[in-house]
């Protein structure tokens, strides 16, 4: 009966398997939290994306931004970029409007108020409550489930707004929220997001820019927050947030970890 989240596969469907065989993961008696971005760049998405399925109630997926292109690209949605995608295997596979819809009904959010632990691809925004935070998360997630979809996702690919404001109108509060979870790095120290700079920050030369996580939030009291994305930060166990994407399919890492009592965790990774 445990719980262990492994960071971003990206396609790496060998590197997975062979990291769930070194955690003895057991399907029928663990659980098992993925930070996102299960598809793209690596070798085998449909792989990877069909496994993830097959565990059905044992998994528990939250939406990265490679996932949101699978979803746009299957609908050839413009203006998102279709170019240097690497998930043919599954927009040609006869299970593609299954996967999808499959992702359609994963979350933007996993939050467990026993463990204390809230899991997002990218992070949490500083000014957001955590009843925000939850709000917008399902509010994302039901309109991925409903008959809108499609004209949903078009709306996301946008980098405005560009800064939190109570009186933004739904859709811009939408389109903000699922940049917040799923591309977020750096804000300004005004609270504006940056949509560009990806370096770790210890050798960041933009001092304008404060990682989202060095900001503070009333959450952090009760939550530490699991954060996939980030992949030149690697793993990093700080005090409100734990960093879990290595690189696997840069060549890197993959990292696993388990989560034990009193928010500690023990890592285990393996070599990509
Ligand atoms: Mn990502």
């Amino acid at each position: 009966m445990s719980t262990y989240v492994i960071g971003d596969i990206q396609g790496c469907y060998k590197e997975f398997k062979e990291l769930l065989k070194q955690i003895n993961f057991n399907k029928k008696k663990d659980t098992l939290w993925l930070a996102g971005d299960l598809v793209n760049r690596g070798p085998k998405s449909y792989d990877v994306i069909k496994y993830i399925m097959d565990l059905d109630s044992s998994a528990i997926t939250v939406l990265g931004n490679h996932d949101f292109f699978l979803m746009a690209s299957y609908y050839k949605l413009d203006p998102w970029p279709y170019k240097n995608n690497n998930f043919e295997d599954i927009l040609s596979s006869k299970d593609a409007d299954q996967i999808i819809n499959w992702l359609r009904n994963q979350k933007l959010i996993h939050l467990d108020s026993e463990l204390g632990y809230i899991l997002s691809h990218a992070g949490i925004y500083p000014e957001w409550s955590l009843n925000e935070t939850i709000s917008l998360a399902a509010q994302i997630e039901n309109a991925l489930k409903g008959k809108k979809c499609k004209s949903f996702i078009k709306t996301l690919w946008s980098n405005e707004p560009n800064k939190w404001e109570r009186n933004l109108s739904k859709k811009e509060k939408l389109i903000f929220a699922t940049n917040v979870f799923t591309r977020m790095r750096y804000l300004n120290k005004n609270l504006f997001l940056d949509f560009d700079e990806k370096t770790n920050p210890e050798n960041l030369e933009n001092s304008s820019l404060v990682p989202w996580y060095d900001f503070n939030n009333n959450i952090y009291e009760n939550y530490k927050v699991i954060i996939g994305h980030w992949s030149t930060l690697g793993y990093r166990n700080k005090g409100n947030f734990i960093s879990i994407d290595t690189g696997c399919s840069w060549g890197n890492k993959l990292t696993s970890i388990k989560i034990l009592k009193n928010k500690k965790v023990k890592k285990i990774e393996i070599k990509c």
